[in-house]
């Protein structure tokens, strides 16, 4: 399925709301946004999958409406997708009708379309593109590729920036922003290594101290992160979002 982007919610007064659901979700919003050509305020708490409060800023806005007729509560569901387009085409081509002629600029300038709830059973779907992706290439990976590729936030690496790399092989890329050694064997540890010079992320690692230990000594200005004992592929996407991101922050 595709993942979950963020849950919106329909209040009369977000600020009034923040209390409740900054317990609720245990996480403080991000800054209230003023989403202009919706004519509603938003915050969004928490990360992964999100709640978002909308409140509604002009009296005709579809939030106004939403409160007027049906009161505070659920608003839509939103989905996140890596390539908006793609899914605006597909939707089309399965016969249903997108309320917007294209994609638009939504809250925290993700690009986002809606279906009516006539044609979804009755409750509002999103899709939306998310605003941070990362450029990605995967060599020999194909099965981590695919779930990574559900996650919505990877994108093939550009010309322009040779982004990250998630391999198997033991050929290992001089240019790119990190490095992601997935399940190398230790046929790697008995190769010389001329390691390029970025941030690497090493998986499943403890399978085999030495070869952490032996990597870690060649590689000294490396960023090891050794990921916990059977780690399976389902945990690597939060894991190597959470690292890209923290690279971001640097
Ligand atoms: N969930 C479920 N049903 C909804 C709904 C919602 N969010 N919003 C409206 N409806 C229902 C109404 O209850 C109504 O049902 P009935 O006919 O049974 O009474 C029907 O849809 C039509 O509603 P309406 O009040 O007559 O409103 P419109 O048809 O003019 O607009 C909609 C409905 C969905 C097209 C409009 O709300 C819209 O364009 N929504 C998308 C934009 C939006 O919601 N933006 C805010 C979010 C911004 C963001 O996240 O960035």
């Amino acid at each position: 399925m595709l993942p979950v982007d963020h849950i919106g919610i329909a209040v009369s007064d977000g600020a009034a709301v923040e209390r409740l659901l900054t317990k609720l979700a245990d996480s403080a919003p991000a800054l209230p946004e003023d989403v202009d050509r919706q004519g509603v305020r938003v915050r969004f708490y928490g990360s992964g999958t999100s709640l978002e409060t909308l409140e509604a800023l002009v009296a005709d806005s579809p939030v106004a409406k939403y409160l007027a007729k049906r009161g505070e509560g659920l608003h839509h569901i939103a989905f996140r997708v890596a390539d908006v387009q793609k899914h605006f085409d597909r939707m089309r081509a399965a016969g249903f009708q997108p309320l917007t002629e294209a994609p638009l600029p939504g809250a925290s300038g993700k690009r986002i379309f809606f279906l009516h709830p006539r044609d979804t059973h009755g409750f509002l779907v999103e899709f939306c593109q998310s605003e941070k992706q990362y450029p990605v290439s995967f060599e020999q990976c194909a099965e981590l590729e695919e779930i990574m590729q559900k996650t919505g936030y990877c994108c093939p690496p550009t010309q322009k920036s040779s982004g990250h790399v998630v391999t198997t092989s033991n050929v290992l890329p001089e240019a790119c922003k990190s490095l992601v050694l997935h399940n190398v064997s230790l046929a790697l540890s008995r190769v010389e290594i001329h390691a390029p010079r970025v941030p690497t992320l090493i998986s499943e690692v403890s399978k085999d101290a030495h070869y952490a230990q032996l990597l870690g000594s060649q590689w000294p200005e490396a960023q090891l992160v050794i990921l916990p004992e059977n780690s399976q592929l389902k945990h690597l996407p939060a894991i190597l979002l959470e690292f890209w991101a923290s690279m971001e922050d640097e």
